[in-house]
């Protein structure tokens, strides 16, 4: 593995989740594995699983951390190529992503999309731009449309706490007051299908996803229908992708409830996190013993020291 920056990036899954459940019987197994490394984290929005989670992974194999909030504390970066740069703009990705690389052995970057401009979204322009200019390897830490550390963890979670071989998985909008990315239910669409999970994607008929991600797999726009015996709920928002980035509802009859909760099959409760209670989720829910935030952020934690260990082992190659 020499980048990781989607889904897409992972070579066999099994191995990976095998290398993610060793790690995690014995984190400090390979305190040399990242000995005299650098690990350059950039962050360009907030964050605190993923902040803190990697840095904790790179601290397991010995490595260094260097985080940097780009955007509040670093030069406004310019993208576009032969840009006249006389306006906000004072430093090019194209030196800026070279430089970090003789600093870092790995960057690590957190760039959300604007939610405006879906051309310029989809392009990834900013972890696409490290990718084309930086000599050492990158790993997303969310872009635009993935957030592929985060799918590793909810499979690992999903393989951890799974009683049948194909377990029914529903990935479940719900409402939220502010309009998020689409990078979260993309990579979880993309690693159940590469679990070859049961997957049911259901959402109001406003909100469907970008087919590219969701190609093949069951939607619905009956929640409940979606919930009959499931074995595990993923909740999450997302804005409206044909009507990009916008909110089309607020409808809290999609929160997810003990009522809703009863129709599955003692169903597992999931969500990434940061969690919006009463909106996406009830706090019985939340607070049920059938959550596993809190061992599925945990996880967030391993998921990074094998995507780590992997990108270490190679070379970048
Ligand atoms: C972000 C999102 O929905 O993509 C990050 C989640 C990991 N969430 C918020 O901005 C609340
Ligand atoms: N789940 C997740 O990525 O959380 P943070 O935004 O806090 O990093």
């Amino acid at each position: 593995m020499k980048n990781f920056t989607s889904v897409d990036d992972i070579q066999d899954l099994d191995d990976l989740l095998s290398l993610a459940k060793k790690i995690k019987a014995a984190p400090f197994a390979q305190p040399e594995k990242g000995k005299h490394k650098t690990l350059g984290l950039l962050f360009f929005n907030p964050s605190l699983r993923t902040r803190l989670s990697t840095q904790k992974a790179a601290l397991n194999l010995g490595m260094h951390t260097i985080v940097m909030n780009l955007n509040t504390e670093g030069w406004v970066l310019e993208f576009e190529d032969g840009a006249v740069m006389d306006g906000s703009s004072a430093e090019h990705i194209k030196e800026a992503a070279q430089v970090v690389s003789q600093y870092c052995d790995i960057i690590a970057i957190r760039s959300f999309p604007s939610l405006t401009d879906k051309k310029k979204d989809e392009e990834e322009y900013v972890i696409s731009s490290f990718l084309k200019y930086a000599s050492v390897p990158v790993i997303s830490l969310e872009g635009s449309s993935e957030h592929p550390l985060q799918a590793v963890a909810d499979a690992l979670t999903i393989a951890e706490y799974k009683t049948t071989k194909k377990p029914k998985v529903v990935l479940t909008w719900a409402p939220h007051p502010k309009a998020l990315p689409h990078a979260v239910p993309n990579s979880f669409v993309k690693v159940m299908k590469l679990a070859g999970a049961d997957l049911v994607i259901t959402h109001p008929e406003s909100y469907a996803l970008n087919p590219e991600f969701t190609a093949g797999a069951t939607i619905t726009h009956n929640q409940e229908e979606a919930f009959a015996n499931a074995d595990f709920i993923y909740a999450k928002n997302w804005s409206s992708y044909d009507e990009y980035g916008k909110i089309l509802s607020k409808d809290q009859s999609w929160t997810v409830t003990p009522e809703k909760m009863a129709l599955t099959n003692n169903a597992k409760f999931m969500h990434c996190l940061p969690v919006r209670r009463n909106m996406i989720v009830t706090d019985e829910v939340l607070d049920s013993d059938n959550s596993i935030v809190i061992p599925q952020a945990n996880n967030r934690t391993f998921a990074a020291q094998a995507i780590l260990t992997k990108i270490i082992d190679n070379h970048g190659k």
